[in-house]
């Protein structure tokens, strides 16, 4: 099969979703495009089967504002043509829903048909989409896309209320590969953060403001009543300056390690105890599902799609958002409980590996693409 997958290249789930569904797909002996404005970040190495369309920028003075939506469908028409594409699949619906679709009718008159499918990955559909200037074009582009994903029933829901959709959609949830994500030796890292063995509260995100990064802050302090404890933030974005603001703030800051944007996570995150996520919106929680993998339980909001991940008093805890205190709470209790903790984590391990391992939702996407080519 020769797919074409387009998604956003730089850090973010839904494009280390899409790169990794796509490498796992050439291991497979498909034939994978992958066609952005930049290599996927997560495409760091030669890999057989994968070959990368760059789309190009037309700079012109009177483009005040970037065409990349319009470029990105050129270079689809150009690939699909010339590949001999079988489908496109493209992740997070603005603008690449669009630009696909338009793709898709250019073609039709050069009689080469196409099938697109689209994975909606989260603010796609819950923040962005739903903004007057794109609604209507996020609930058209759906609409004509001959497939449709969603990364959690959360979001599946979600797009059909939002957008009055009358549409199948499939749910494949996000996964991960667990000989990658495992727990792994990590006492230097941790003699480093903890030199006195506090216990290590974990983070990672691009810091936008949905994410709550400030919370992790106030959870921190909350733990620091009754247990040494670090914080290791890990990502960059716009909330980073507030965060720093925060920790002096809350005179915290010499326990609040920011570490920046990270490829190892594997060896930070076994070192963590705790891995915090108190999203005001979450489609799925793919940082979550790594720490997990990592033997590390979970404390995160109840919103979105993390209750089908984070299961509650097993392997981790889910409270209100915002709900701070309540948060600080549990992460007390999980970190002066032994026993529990060792129960929590290999649980953890356990959901990940049985639920949403690499081997067992690669397949689920084949599956649905001959589905969709047979429709
Ligand atoms: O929707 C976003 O905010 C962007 C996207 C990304 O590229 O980071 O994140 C979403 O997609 C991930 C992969 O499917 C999910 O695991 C995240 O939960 C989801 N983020 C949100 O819903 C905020």
């Amino acid at each position: 099969m020769k797919i074409g997958i387009t998604c956003y290249p730089t850090y973010g789930g839904s494009g280390v979703v899409a790169t990794e569904l796509g490498k796992a797909l050439a291991a497979k002996g498909c034939e994978v495009h992958f066609i952005s404005y930049a290599l996927p970040h997560r495409l760091n190495s030669f890999v057989e089967n994968v070959i990368f369309h760059e789309v190009e920028f037309t700079t012109y003075p009177l483009f005040e504002h970037s065409l990349y939506g319009l470029s990105l469908t050129s270079k689809m028409v150009e690939v699909i043509q010339y590949e001999n594409l079988d489908l496109l699949h493209v992740h997070y619906a603005i603008p690449h829903a669009t630009s696909a679709y338009l793709a898709k009718q250019i073609l039709k008159k050069e009689n080469k048909q196409t099938k697109i499918i689209t994975t909606l990955h989260g603010t796609d559909i819950t923040l962005v989409g739903l903004e007057p200037s794109f609604l209507p074009l996020v609930k058209f582009s759906i609409e004509e896309s001959d497939g449709v994903t969603a990364v959690s029933r959360f979001l599946k829901e979600k797009t059909i209320t939002n957008y009055n959709i009358n549409k199948d959609i499939e749910v494949i949830h996000n996964f991960i590969d667990t000989e990658v994500y495992k727990p792994v030796n990590h006492e230097q890292f941790k003699k480093h953060i903890a030199p006195n063995g506090e216990r290590i509260l974990v983070h990672t995100s691009n810091f936008r403001p949905v994410k709550r990064v400030p919370d992790t802050i106030r959870i921190l302090k909350e733990v620091q009543k009754k247990i040494p404890t670090k914080l290791v933030l890990v990502g960059d974005g716009p909330e980073r300056s507030e965060c720093e603001r925060l920790a002096r703030e809350l005179e915290v800051h010499k326990d609040v390690i920011f570490l920046g944007k990270q490829d190892g996570l594997t060896e930070i995150l076994s070192s963590s105890d705790i891995f915090l996520l108190p999203s005001q919106s979450e489609s799925f929680g793919l940082s979550a599902l790594e720490a997990m993998a990592c033997g590390v339980p979970v404390i995160s909001s109840s919103v979105g799609g993390l209750p089908e991940l984070v299961r509650h008093n097993e392997t981790g805890f889910i409270a209100e958002f915002g709900d701070v205190q309540r948060m600080a709470k549990y992460a007390i209790d999980l970190l002066t409980n032994e026993k529990k903790y060792k129960v929590f984590s290999d649980n953890c391990i356990k959901l990940a590996k049985d639920n949403f391992e690499k081997k067992l939702i690669v397949p689920q996407y084949l599956k649905y693409y001959e589905k969709v080519l047979n429709s």
